[in-house]
């Protein structure tokens, strides 16, 4: 059975991001939870921002687990990313990438690379993704790999060419994120890429054809819901989307669609 969930975000930086909930996080886990969310995913400045104990108590407060923690402030605040050529932001950004799995381990959450990845080598991606995946694997959980569209890296666009790259360097505890959005500019066929790589998604980033809430684009969610199905996809279906026309339309248009693919 697939969970849902929903992004909040407390990064000024981040202000024109598809993120939907930017209010105080006590403000923010009340009306996931009101409007019917299993979970959140979490986009914050740093690990420092918040304490493990405060967010284990909104999560508990509100009924809500937390689905996973984004890494991309790193970059949208330090201009850190972990394929850089020098050496020193390299390390700085590793150490970025690894607080946030430490954060997101204590909660049982994993850590996503997005953005972080940045436009560097594969031999630098491939050492970043096995340290990566070690330190989740300390926590018990998966560490998340994110192919994005190719006007944000130019790394892995497709989830077919990121499964084979994992298997080719045996990155055993590193899982892919596929995101709707970029899938839908970069994917011939989205049921198709899905049915592909099957056991490697370990998260989805829900979100329609123009990156609002499902059903307010043009993607067939319908067939895409059947080949997660297929593939017994059990993880959440997270709204990374613009909170359009506003948060609270968007996030309610996130779960009815859900709902009526159920
Ligand atoms: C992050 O999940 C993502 O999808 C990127 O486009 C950064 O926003
Ligand atoms: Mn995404």
């Amino acid at each position: 059975m697939m969970k849902t969930a929903i992004t909040l975000c407390q990064v000024p930086e981040a202000v024109a991001g598809p993120f939907v909930l930017r209010t105080p996080l006590p403000e923010a886990f009340a009306t996931a939870a009101a409007i019917g969310f299993d979970a959140v995913e979490l986009f914050l400045p740093g690990p420092d921002f918040i304490t493990v104990d405060e967010v284990k108590s909104l999560a508990v407060t509100h009924g809500l687990t937390i689905a996973a923690v984004g890494t991309g402030a790193g970059m949208l605040r330090h201009g850190l990313s972990i394929t850089a050529a020098d050496a020193e932001k390299r390390e700085a950004a590793m150490n970025f990438v690894l607080a946030m799995i430490d954060f997101g381990g204590r909660l049982a959450a994993p850590a996503i690379l997005g953005s972080m990845q940045g436009t560097g080598s594969l031999e630098l991606l491939t050492t970043g993704l096995r340290r990566c995946g070690e330190r989740a694997a300390t926590h018990g959980v998966p560490f998340i790999y994110e192919p994005l569209n190719r006007y944000e890296t130019n790394l892995f666009n497709r989830l077919g060419d990121a499964a084979k790259f994992i298997e080719l360097h045996d990155l055993k505890n590193v899982v892919l994120l596929a995101d709707l959005f970029h899938m839908n500019i970069e994917e011939r066929d989205l049921p198709a890429a899905i049915r592909e790589v099957g056991k490697h998604i370990g998260h989805v980033h829900f979100a329609d054809s123009n990156r609002k809430a499902m059903g307010f684009g043009h993607t067939d969610a319908k067939q895409v819901i059947a080949a997660l199905r297929e593939i017994q996809y059990s993880g959440y279906l997270s709204a990374e989307i613009f909170p359009l026309p506003d948060p609270e339309t968007a996030a309610r248009q996130t779960i009815s669609s859900i709902q009526s693919l159920r």
